[in-house]
């Protein structure tokens, strides 16, 4: 009896203590700052680190000192000891106009970091090397010791024989929350929305502060708290309030805050009886409100605003344009305070023209009309953030407008957050594609980073996919999505492969050959889910409202370009939309080159088929095989993908955490289901236009037809319609 007890004693000790990553939720993220075994690297680190001097204090220099002693502990086990005078330390932290500097290093002529750079050196003063992080502000050294702790979890070497100075080319680095005031979010999948809107102003979550700390340690510099689908209540004092408080907590994570601005606010609260932009009462309440949130929150960083899309009101229910809509409220603002970021994300129902056509026909008429202090937000793709797009024609072709990028995080058209997909390879597609505008090698980054037209304002935004589960995203790997984001927007230069070979590393083992079979993994997905889901430029093919799992056949909503039979096309004769000079020519919205590649079948890349053809069901592809043939061994190349996802993913069981672990075996599982779902029910759909049979390496679908299509969802997640 006391035998057993003991033995029950000693396992509970054994989980609990000796083996703690039976405990992992993923709550941590990246920051889990796992210990450092090697003694060697362990004993450079804490010479370099366990003593550190910063010069002065500030609220970010709190943020600064916390993160040190939570990372240093985590990684080294010994507390560091930080001080205000130097004591020799090894690790130095110091803004650009200390008297000190000059006595460490010589600046090089015009050297400019700007409000966010940071400068990383090894350097000898006083006889004794140490490591030295310098930068013109506070969030400037708070990104320098996160590049730090980075290259720890890395286990990189400390001494550099080269300075690293890094600036971040884009200046808005965002994450847009589609959360709704009641705590839904639209299209959120990972719970319900972390802000706790009920208890604020009082109550400040724990979870603020380490969402806040998440973004700071990926340059993240600014969040829209609330949906685009907007609701007015934001506005109203009592919430204003609630935001201040949210703000507060972020400004020393060197956090702004963004606000989605409802178009007829005036109306709805404000007792107007229009919410015309051009009339005078109506900017006044503007300007008041504006006014009255930067006495508030003096740093607040603006609106974004969904107008005249998808039901929203803008401007134009009252007949005036996008730039007069956008102008009234960027001049409340005032181009000193902050921006308006205008989302060129806009179709109408009235409108009979090519759904893909429509935000280009829009706002290159509106080019040179905005405010300075406007941007324009605009989508990686002309349609809606499906699995693969080819990118938005608006990019490269709005040279007095600037023009950022808009990504989706959360999972949409993707799977959810039950599928394993890791997007840098799909922002790094769109980012590194030439617009060849206004000349060639003008890729969608450098429209994006300001370089092609010179912009004022920069920005690359991503669709939030956080929520109050506990790990975040509901997926483990969705956090890479968040992570991706943030890295790439202050880096669009950066690798998929790096960006996978950080985040591992941080989030899950340092153990290369678990390491290497994880980045394959991650690497491969997103191919994977586009053959799966969409192969060959087919899209926006999934199920009505929720989008959830395919539904080819559907043609039953109120307006045609919700149909799924638009998008696709099918017929006897074949697949796809012709979007050539013998169709709606929405290539003609691109660049001469760009043009000519797409609008010829033989010269178009496979993947690009369906975007812009009517593909015939035999036509021969390059690699001799019919494109019905392809399509099939597409399909079935998808699911074969996340059957290899699931046998290297057990490879590395021993090394990852059994809790981590075993929930991404059981969302793969599911992944797998899911894609052989929609392989079968696309072929099965598909095969009653070609006509042709499946090759033999397909397997067939399981069920007709029509078991697929009475398949009904009603209670799909993410849809607050
Ligand atoms: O992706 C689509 C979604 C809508 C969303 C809209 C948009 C916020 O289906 O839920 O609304 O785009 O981006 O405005």
């Amino acid at each position: 009896m006391q035998a057993s007890i003991i033995r029950r004693l000693l396992f509970i000790f054994f989980i609990t203590w000796a083996s703690p990553a039976f405990c992992e939720t993923g709550y941590e993220l990246w920051l889990r700052y796992e210990k450092i075994n090697d003694q060697s690297l362990r004993q450079n680190y804490l010479k370099a680190c366990s003593q550190v001097f910063i010069s002065h204090s500030s609220p970010t220099i709190t943020v600064i000192q916390n993160e040190i002693w939570i990372a240093f502990q985590s990684l080294l086990g010994k507390a560091p000891v930080i001080t205000n005078t130097d004591k020799g330390s090894g690790l130095i932290l110091i803004k650009q106009d200390n008297p000190l500097v000059k006595e460490i290093i010589t600046l090089k002529e015009g050297e400019n970091l700007g409000p966010e750079g940071f400068i990383m050196k090894s350097v000898t003063f006083k006889q004794v090397s140490r490591l030295m992080i310098l930068a013109q502000t506070d969030q400037g050294l708070l990104y320098g010791l996160f590049q730090l702790l980075r290259m720890m979890n890395m286990q990189q070497s400390l001494s550099l024989k080269e300075p690293i100075v890094s600036i971040p080319r884009i200046k808005l680095r965002m994450l847009n929350h589609w959360d709704n005031l009641n705590r839904t979010v639209e299209r959120g999948y990972a719970g319900n929305s972390i802000w706790n809107w009920h208890v604020l102003p009082g109550y400040i979550d724990k979870r603020y502060i380490d969402y806040a700390r998440a973004n700071a340690s990926i340059g993240i510099n600014a969040v829209v708290l609330t949906n685009v689908n907007a609701n007015a209540t934001v506005l109203t004092a009592i919430y204003l309030a609630k935001v201040k408080a949210l703000a507060d907590a972020f400004r020393p994570f060197g956090i702004k805050v963004f606000l989605t601005a409802r178009f007829s606010a005036p109306v709805e609260f404000g007792g107007l009886k229009t919410a015309d932009p051009l009339d005078a009462n109506v900017r006044q309440w503007w300007k008041n409100k504006a006014d009255e949130i930067y006495r508030l929150i003096p740093d607040f960083g603006g609106f974004l605003v969904k107008a005249n899309s998808e039901g929203q009101p803008g401007p134009q229910t009252y007949g005036r344009n996008h730039a007069e809509g956008a102008n009234m409220l960027a001049e409340a603002i005032g181009p000193e305070r902050g921006v308006v970021i205008w989302r060129a994300f806009v179709y109408s129902s009235d409108i009979p023209e090519d759904r893909f056509k429509q935000s280009y026909s829009e706002f290159t008429l509106l080019d040179g009309q905005f405010s300075r202090n406007v941007l324009l937000q605009v989508k990686n793709g002309p349609i809606d953030f499906q699995p693969r797009e080819p990118i938005h024609p608006l990019f490269g072709a709005m040279p007095k407008t600037p023009t950022m990028i808009e990504f989706q995080l959360t999972q949409e058209y993707l799977g959810f957050s039950t599928h394993l997909v890791f997007l840098a390879p799909l922002f790094k597609e769109v980012l590194n594609t030439d617009t060849y505008r206004p000349t060639k090698g003008s890729t969608v980054a450098k429209i994006v980073d300001g370089t092609a037209y010179g912009y004022a304002h920069t920005g690359m935004a991503g669709v939030s996919n956080i929520g109050s589960d506990i790990n975040w995203t509901g997926h483990p790997f969705a956090q890479a999505n968040w992570y991706a984001l943030g890295r790439l927007a202050w880096n669009p230069d950066l690798t998929s492969e790096q960006i996978a070979e950080e985040w591992i590393r941080q989030t899950f083992t340092r153990e290369k050959r678990s390491v290497d079979i994880i980045k394959d993994i991650m690497l491969r997905s997103r191919e994977t889910i586009v053959n799966y889901m969409t192969p060959l430029g087919l899209n926006h093919i999934m199920g009505y409202g929720h989008h959830y799992g395919p539904a080819p056949w559907f043609d039953q909503a109120s307006r045609a370009d919700w149909n799924c039979t638009y998008f696709h096309r099918a017929d006897k004769t074949g697949l796809g939309f012709d979007r050539t000079s013998t169709g709606s020519n929405a290539l003609a919205q691109y660049e001469e080159s760009i043009q000519e590649t797409w609008s010829n079948l033989a010269t178009t890349d496979d993947q690009w088929l369906a975007w812009f053809h009517h593909v015939p069901w035999n036509y021969t592809m390059s690699n001799g095989q019919s494109f019905w043939n392809s399509l099939a061994l597409h399909y079935q190349a998808g699911v074969n993908g996340v059957r290899t996802m699931k046998s290297d993913w057990k490879k590395v069981e021993s090394i990852i955490d059994s809790d981590r672990f075993r929930q991404v075996s059981m969302l793969l599982n599911v992944q797998e289901e899911e894609a052989i779902w929609w392989k079968d029910a696309c072929l099965a759909y598909f095969s009653t236009f070609s006509g042709m049979p499946l090759p033999q390496s397909v397997e067939p679908p399981a069920h007709t037809l029509d078991y697929y299509k009475s398949l009904t969802f009603p209670y799909a997640p993410g849809n607050t319609h």
